[in-house]
C-alpha cells in the first residue's frame, strides 16, 4: 500500500514551484512506495501564499515557518527561500523530527552547513539539497560513463555557468526575486548561486578538489536596496572564475558571471579523458557529446547522444524513445530519489555532508579571491 509523505514547504518562489510540480508530478511517472502529499505551504504574505497553495494543491498554509515545522501532520519540510534562513529552519525541523529537502547552496557558509549537518545527523533524519542538475538524465550518463572508466586517466575539468540578468545598473537589489543580489541574504553571488551548481556536478563525477586559486568582480558596486530604497554597497560576487587541481590530478577551471550578455543560463562543463571526452550543454540539456579515440580513425568524431532511450538513465519512466524531457524533470527526479532512499532507509544523494563539501569550496574560492592567493579546500 502506498505510504503518504507529508510536505511543508516554506519559501513558494521560483524554486517553490519547480518543487511543487515534482511533488505532483512523481506519482504519474514513478511508481514508488511513498506518494508526496502537499499538507501545507509557509510564506508571510497570506493573500499570496493562499494563491500559491491553490494554484498547486496544497491543502492549508501557514505565515509563520514555526508553527508549520511543529505541525504533527508535517513528515518533510521543504526549504525554499533565501539563504540565510536554511540553517535556522534546517535546525528546527531536524530537532522537530522532520526529513529536510532544502535548496542549494546549504548555507552562507562553511560554519552554518556544519550545524545543520550536525543537526541533521544528530536527529537522524534523511535530509537532501537541490542540486537539480545532476539528474539531467544525459549529466546522470556523463557520471556513468566516467565511472565505467571509458575516458581513462582524467585530465581536465572546464565548467561555465553564464547568465547576463543583473547588468543594468538601476536594478535594484535585494527584497522579492532580487535576494540573490544582497549579500546578507545570500552569502555570496555567483559563486554560490551558480558555481555551486557546477561544483556539485564536478564532486560528483571527477571526484574532490584539493585547492583552488579565484578572482572575483562586483561589476556594479552600488545598487539601490529594494527594501529600504536606500542606495547602498553592492558585496556580492558578479563573476568569479578559478582554477583548481582535483585529488587524481585533474586540472580544473570554472568560470561564472551575470554579465554575459546573450547567455541566459548557459551551464556546460567538458571532461577530458586519455581515451575520451564528454561534453554537455544546459541549453540542449538532452544531449551528451561524447568523443572516443578508440574509434576507427576514418569515421572518429564527437557524438552527439540524444539521451532518450529507456537505458538511459530515468529515461524507462517518460516518452518513448526519441522523446526528450527538460528542466522541470531534474526535480521530478530528485523527488523520485528521495522517496526510494527513504522506502530503503539510504542516504539520498547529495545530502546536507555532501553539499557541505561544494559549501566548502565556495568558502575556498571566495577566500582565495580575497586574498588573491591559493587556498586549501
Ligand atoms: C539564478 O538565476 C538561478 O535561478 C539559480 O538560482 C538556480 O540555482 C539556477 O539553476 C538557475 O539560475
Amino acid at each position: 500500500m502506498t505510504k503518504s509523505l507529508n510536505i511543508g514547504m516554506i519559501g513558494y518562489g521560483f524554486m517553490g514551484r519547480t518543487h511543487s510540480n515534482a511533488y505532483n508530478r512523481v506519482p504519474n511517472f514513478f511508481d514508488l512506495e511513498y506518494r508526496p502529499v502537499l499538507k501545507a505551504v509557509c510564506g508571510r504574505n497570506a493573500e499570496a501564499v493562499q494563491k500559491f497553495a491553490d494554484t498547486w494543491g496544497y491543502e492549508s498554509v501557514e505565515t509563520d515557518w514555526r508553527k508549520l515545522v511543529a505541525r504533527d501532520d508535517i513528515d518533510a519540510i521543504d526549504i525554499c527561500v533565501p539563504n540565510n534562513l536554511h540553517k535556522e529552519m534546517a535546525i528546527a525541523a531536524a530537532e522537530a523530527g522532520k526529513m529536510i529537502l532544502c535548496e542549494k547552496p546549504i548555507a552562507m557558509n562553511v560554519a552554518e552547513g556544519e550545524e545543520m549537518c550536525q543537526a541533521a545527523e544528530k536527529a537522524g533524519v534523511a535530509n537532501t539539497v537541490w542540486y537539480n542538475y545532476r539528474r539531467v538524465p544525459a549529466v546522470t550518463l556523463a557520471k556513468q560513463i566516467v565511472d565505467s572508466g571509458k575516458l581513462g586517466r582524467i585530465f581536465h575539468y572546464r565548467a561555465n555557468f553564464l547568465q547576463d540578468w543583473t547588468i543594468a545598473e538601476d536594478l535594484p537589489q535585494g527584497g522579492e526575486a532580487l535576494w540573490r543580489l544582497d549579500a546578507a541574504a545570500a552569502g555570496s553571488g555567483v559563486t554560490g548561486d551558480l558555481l555551486a551548481h557546477c561544483i556539485d556536478t564536478a564532486l560528483w563525477i571527477n571526484g574532490g578538489i584539493t585547492d583552488v586559486s579565484a578572482m572575483t568582480e562586483t561589476f556594479i558596486k552600488q545598487r539601490e536596496h529594494q527594501l529600504t530604497g536606500k542606495v547602498e554597497q553592492v558585496s556580492i560576487d558578479d563573476a568569479c572564475t578559478f582554477m583548481c587541481h582535483f585529488n587524481n590530478g585533474s586540472l580544473g577551471l570554472f568560470e561564472s558571471t551575470r554579465y554575459a550578455r546573450g547567455h541566459k543560463a548557459l551551464y556546460t562543463f567538458e571532461i577530458n579523458g586519455e581515451h575520451a571526452s564528454i561534453r554537455w550543454d544546459l541549453h540542449d540539456l538532452h544531449r551528451l557529446e561524447y568523443y572516443d579515440h578508440a574509434d576507427e580513425s576514418i569515421v572518429r568524431g564527437w557524438r552527439n547522444i540524444h539521451v532518450t532511450d529507456g537505458d538511459q538513465p530515468y529515461m524507462d519512466h517518460w516518452w518513448v524513445p526519441g522523446l526528450q524531457i527538460g528542466y522541470e524533470h531534474t526535480f521530478v527526479h530528485q523527488v523520485a530519489d528521495f522517496l526510494e532512499g527513504i522506502a530503503k532507509g539510504e542516504p539520498v544523494r547529495p545530502t546536507f555532508r555532501d553539499a557541505l563539501e561544494t559549501q566548502k569550496v565556495c568558502d575556498a574560492v571566495l577566500a582565495s579571491a580575497k586574498d588573491r592567493s591559493w587556498q586549501q579546500v
